[in-house]
């Protein structure tokens, strides 16, 4: 049911003031602190009478919430942009994703397979690189992960390559030593060019609802993220976590993944994203 049906509903059942709109916010995985501000200001403005008013404001207090920033210019080549994430987020096929979209704009993309702890991993980027005909570099399972990111870096910088993704092994949130290692991979880029990567973004999925939140936390205090991309939005996730991230950490989503296919990337646009959260 589309949050604006059951909002409604909430208000077909019983008066407004049996209505508990904290719950309804946090259900649509707005998280506590969020929907807990949110409400405070709806019933101070005397909006949660009707849900017609509520309904708008909290439409337009979540559009300019998650409104994405002007892109900044980069003045570097390739643009460089680090992926990381939990496990099974969906890190290598949106790899593969924002590679497609790359080429698809002309740009010559290049893709570095940092996931050298799945044995599986370096294959299964290589596949997506010989079905998009991008360039991938690799290596060995056991490899050090930051060693195959910077040999990506040299190839992409020999080849003249507009784009570098890399993409990295999955790692849970709370496992402070595979964190580092991602610090680490970092920091080995940007000894070899300052503003690289220019972009660290979170995948998470969005089938976790409020537990991207706390991902997204832990991945930012150890490394520093720019923004994220969330994915397996093609079922009924709403990915109002998205709102929660960006009111907390100030991290802006910019792609959605809805789909397994190379071509189901969408670039997330704040007006679109808040008419599906409410009305689908
Ligand atoms: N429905 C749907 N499935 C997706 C999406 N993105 C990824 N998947 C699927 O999620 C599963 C995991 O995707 P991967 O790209 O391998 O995830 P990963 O983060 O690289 O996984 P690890 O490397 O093991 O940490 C695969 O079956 C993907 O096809 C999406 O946007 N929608
Ligand atoms: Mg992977």
């Amino acid at each position: 049911m589309s949050f604006w049906n059951k909002l409604v509903d909430r208000f077909r059942a019983g008066s407004d003031q049996d209505i508990d709109w904290e719950a309804l916010l946090i259900e649509a995985d707005l998280g506590v602190k969020l929907a807990t501000e949110w409400v405070g200001e709806l019933r101070a403005e005397g909006l949660t009478r009707s849900p017609e008013k509520a309904g708008l404001w909290l439409r337009e207090k979540m559009t300019r919430l998650v409104r994405v920033p002007p892109p900044l210019p980069i003045g570097q080549k390739p643009e460089v942009i680090l992926l990381v994430g939990v496990n099974g987020s969906g890190k290598t096929t949106t790899a593969a994703k924002l590679a497609a979209r790359g080429r698809n704009e002309k740009r010559s993309v290049h893709l570095g397979a940092a996931d050298t702890f799945r044995a599986a991993a370096a294959e299964q980027i290589e596949a997506w690189g010989a079905r998009l005909g991008i360039p991938v570099t690799s290596a060995a399972p056991g490899t050090d992960p930051a060693s195959v990111a910077v040999r990506s870096l040299l190839a992409a910088q020999e080849t003249k390559a507009d784009l570098l993704i890399i993409d990295t092994a999955g790692r849970q949130a709370n496992k402070r030593n595979l964190l580092l290692e991602l610090g680490k991979i970092k920091r080995s880029l940007q000894k070899k060019a300052e503003s690289v990567p220019h972009h660290t973004w979170l995948v998470a999925d969005g089938t976790t609802g409020s537990g991207v939140l706390p991902q997204a936390r832990e991945f930012h205090e150890a490394i520093g993220l720019s923004g994220l991309i969330v994915t397996k939005l093609d079922g009924s996730a709403r990915g109002g976590m998205i709102a929660a991230v960006r009111a907390e950490l100030g991290l802006p989503t910019y792609y959605l993944g809805r789909g397994e296919k190379p071509e189901d990337l969408r670039r997330f646009e704040a007006k679109d994203f808040v008419e599906n959260f409410f009305d689908n």
